[in-house]
C-alpha cells in the first residue's frame, strides 16, 4: 500500500562515522537546562530520549494518518494498518524472528511477561513443577511467576548471583532438572549491568525440556539481539528503553509455542467470530493484542529502531563500552564510592553506593547540578538484599553521552563527598 508520508517509510540511510555530537543534535531535549544548567542525562535503563525521528514520525501519524487499524476499508485505516504492520516487520528483522506474527505488541516488557506468565503458565504448569529464575531479576520477572506458581502448586527457584553480580551456573547445575518447566531470566542486569550468559542458560533449560523466556529490557539498546540464533522461546523488550514511545513492547514467541497458547485478553480485534454460545479466535498475532492497540507507539517503535539500526548496534556497543570503562576508571578516583555489580561482562550502567551519603541525597545533590541518574532499589530488592544496601545510586549511559559528561559526574561526586565529610 501506498504510504502518505515521506517520514514513515522508515528509510534506511547510509551508515555515517559515529559522531557523537552530530548525534546529539537529533536529540532537542538534550539541549535544555535544568537547575540552569545543562541537562546530563544518566538515566537511560529507566527510559532512553527520543531522538527529532521517533518525535516526527508520531507528530506525522496523527496530523496525516490518524485512524483505527484493522477495521476500516477507508483509506486512513487503511493506510494507518499498513503503517502498524510495517512497525511489525522491522521489529521481526529487526530481532531476526522468523515470521511476522511472532511479534506480539503489547504495553511493555511487564505486560509481556505477564502474558507469558498466565498464558503459558497457567495453562501448562502444575503441582511438583519448578519455574526457574535467578536472584538479579527485576520484580516483573518475579511477581507474576509468584502469582502463577500460587495458583498452579508450581514453584518457584532462584538461581544465585556471587559478590561480582555474576551468575553461579554450578547453582544453576544444582536446581535444574527434569521439574524445570520455565526458565526466565534476565539478559543485562538492570542494577548489576551485568550481561548473563544466556546462550548457555537456554541450553541447559532446553536440555531439560522446559521453555525459556529471556527479560530483553536492558539488552535490546545495547547489543544485537538475534532470537534464532539464541533459540529462546520468548523473549521480551520495552520500546521506551531503546528510544521508541512510552506504553508499547514487544512479546517475541516461537509461532507454534504462541499458537498452542489461549488468548491473554478477550474483546475486540482478537476473535474471528463471536455468539453467545462460541468464540472463534483470530489468528496470530491478533489472538493476544485484544482492543485498540497503541498505534502510534507501535509506529514510533519501528521509527526508533530504524534509527538504532542507522547507527549499528555493534557500534553502539563498542562506544558505550567506552563510556562504562572510563566511568567505571574514573569513580575509582574517590575511595568513599563502592561500585555495585563488577561482572566480568557489563553493560553501560554504574551502581554505587557512597560512604556516609544516602544514594537519595547524591541524586538530589547531583540533580542540582543538572545531573539526572537513579537511586533506589530499581525494582530488584532481592539485588538490594544481597549486598545489604537499601539502595543504590545509578549512572546509565545511552550512545548520545560524551566522556566529558562522565568528567561533571566525577566532579560534582567528588563536591557531593566533600561535604559530608
Ligand atoms: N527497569 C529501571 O529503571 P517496563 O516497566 O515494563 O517498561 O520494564 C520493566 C523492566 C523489566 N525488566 C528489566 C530488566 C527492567 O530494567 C525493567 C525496567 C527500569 O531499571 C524501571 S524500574
Amino acid at each position: 500500500m501506498e504510504t502518505q508520508t515521506k517520514e514513515l517509510k522508515f528509510e534506511v540511510k547510509k551508515k555515517k562515522a559515529f559522531d557523537v555530537h552530530e548525534i546529539r543534535k537529533d536529540f532537542p531535549i538534550l539541549h535544555r537546562l535544568v537547575h540552569n544548567k545543562p541537562l546530563i542525562y544518566f538515566d537511560n535503563a529507566a527510559t532512553t530520549q527520543k531522538p527529532k525521528q521517533v518525535i516526527e514520525t508520531i507528530t506525522n501519524y496523527y496530523s496525516n494518518l490518524n485512524s483505527n487499524i484493522h477495521r476500516g476499508v477507508h483509506y486512513l485505516s487503511q493506510a494507518a494498518t499498513s503503517e502498524f504492520e510495517c512497525a511489525r516487520n522491522i521489529v521481526k528483522s529487526f530481532i531476526n524472528a522468523r515470521y511476522d506474527e511472532e511479534i506480539i505488541f503489547t504495553r511493555g516488557a511487564t505486560e509481556a511477561i505477564n502474558l507469558v506468565a498466565y498464558s503459558y503458565g497457567e495453562t501448562n504448569l502444575k503441582e511438583g513443577d519448578e519455574v526457574l529464575i535467578t536472584e538479579m531479576e527485576h520484580h516483573s520477572n518475579i511477581v507474576p511467576w509468584q502469582i502463577v506458581c500460587s495458583k498452579t502448586g508450581a514453584k518457584l527457584k532462584v538461581v544465585p548471583f556471587d559478590d561480582n553480580g555474576e551468575l553461579i551456573l554450578d547453582e544453576l547445575e544444582k536446581i535444574i532438572s527434569p521439574k524445570t518447566k520455565i526458565v526466565s531470566v534476565v539478559h543485562i542486569s538492570n542494577s548489576l549491568g551485568t550481561i548473563n550468559p544466556i546462550e548457555y542458560i537456554i541450553r541447559r533449560a532446553h536440555d531439560v525440556g522446559a521453555v525459556v523466556l529471556i527479560d530483553g529490557s536492558q539488552s535490546i539498546q545495547h547489543l544485537p539481539v538475534d532470537v534464532q540464533k539464541l533459540d529462546c522461546d520468548f523473549f521480551v523488550f520495552s520500546g521506551h528503553k531503546i528510544y521508541g514511545p512510552t506504553g508499547i513492547g514487544v512479546l517475541y514467541g516461537k509461532k507454534e509455542i504462541l499458537e498452542s497458547m489461549p488468548p491473554y485478553q478477550g474483546g475486540g480485534d482478537m476473535i474471528l467470530s463471536v455468539t453467545f454460545e462460541k468464540t472463534i479466535y483470530n489468528v496470530l498475532p491478533h489472538k493476544f493484542e485484544a482492543g485498540t492497540p497503541h498505534i502510534e507507539g507501535a509506529i514510533g517503535l519501528g521509527s526508533a529502531i530504524r534509527y538504532v539500526q542507522n547507527i549499528g548496534l555493534d557500534v553502539i556497543f563498542d562506544y558505550e563500552t567506552k563510556l562504562l570503562n572510563y566511568a567505571s576508571e574514573r569513580l575509582k578516583e574517590i575511595p568513599e564510592v563502592k561500585i555495585i555489580g563488577n561482572a566480568k561482562n557489563k553493560a553501560s550502567l554504574v551502581s554505587f553506593v557512597v560512604e556516609n551519603v544516602h544514594p537519595h541525597d547524591i541524586g538530589t545533590l547531583l540533580d542540582r547540578d543538572g545531573i539526572a541518574i537513579r537511586t533506589g532499589h530499581h525494582c530488584t530488592e532481592p539485588v538490594m538484599r544481597h549486598f545489604g544496601v537499601p539502595a543504590t545510586s545509578r549512572a546509565s549511559f545511552a550512545f548520545y553521552n560524551t566522556f566529558e559528561e562522565i568528567d561533571q559526574l566525577v566532579l560534582s561526586l567528588k563536591k557531593i563527598v566533600a561535604k559530608f565529610k
